[in-house]
């Protein structure tokens, strides 16, 4: 497809400072491979610390950062923050930020504007809830979730969507790579339609929701499926097996 397969691994709010060196020995040391374009996605506080401890060639993506430089926004942290420690990437718009912490639709996508207006990459997360998909609005809602980011973001060079299917996060029920590659299909053609056919070829497409080691390979072989947002497996050694899922 010419789209580079990305792997990121979204450690959410794990970890410490013997476990996070324990996993950066292990990405050090295994053979990687370099047709992957891996990134991780640390807890803000440690983020430094696993720069330092990260191969070079693995991106360091913070897991959320706000719309704005800089001000009186206690508790938060900028993408021009992530951008001095040698962080290069953030992921916006997770289902844990939109369900938990109330993140709108309109919200993520000017966080997501502004972090590219300050030179980071930025993973993109959409998906329906369980309720959502049984009453068949799937498409229904990660069409409205990407009309959202579609209204702020004018270039979507350093974008990569993940769509992750919220009943598949952290519940051991991945979507079936059928499954997975019908929604991956629909965004294609969604941003043939409503972007340009030059997005659509070149934008990544990272399914995440329970992946492991024993499900990538099928659902890498999927033409849509140009990566994985990986979470509970990304913090355990089969993680270097996700990211050679193409091997
Ligand atoms: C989905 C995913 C990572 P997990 O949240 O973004 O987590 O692989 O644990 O389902």
């Amino acid at each position: 497809s010419g789209r580079k397969f990305c792997v990121g691994g979204n450690w959410k709010m794990n970890g410490d400072q013997k476990s996070i060196a324990d996993i950066c020995k292990t990405l050090s040391s295994a053979p990687l491979d370099p047709n992957t374009e891996v990134v991780i996605g640390c807890p803000a506080i440690y983020l430094m610390y696993a720069r330092n401890l990260l191969p070079c060639e693995v991106g360091l993506a913070g897991q959320n950062a706000y719309k704005v430089e800089k001000g009186a926004f206690t508790g938060e942290i900028s993408p021009a923050m992530l951008k001095d420690i040698g962080a290069d990437w953030v992921i916006l718009g997770h289902s844990e930020r939109r369900a938990i912490f109330k993140e709108s639709d309109e919200l993520i996508a000017e966080k997501a504007q502004h972090a590219l207006d300050q030179g980071l990459k930025v993973i993109a997360c959409i998906g329906e809830t369980l309720e959502e998909r049984e009453a068949g609005k799937t498409n229904e809602v990660v069409a409205r979730q990407m009309c959202a980011y579609a209204q702020k973001i004018k270039d979507w060079q350093n974008v990569v969507v993940a769509y992750e299917p919220v009943w598949a996060i952290g519940t051991g029920k991945t979507a079936t790579p059928d499954q997975a590659q019908e929604v991956h299909a629909f965004l294609r053609q969604w941003l043939s339609d409503n972007i340009s056919k030059d997005v659509s070829a070149s934008l990544r497409i990272q399914y995440g929701g329970s992946v492991t080691a024993a499900n990538a390979k099928e659902l890498a072989k999927k033409p849509d499926i140009d990566g994985f947002l990986v979470g509970g497996a990304s913090l355990k050694p089969e993680f270097v097996e996700i990211i050679n899922a193409r091997q």
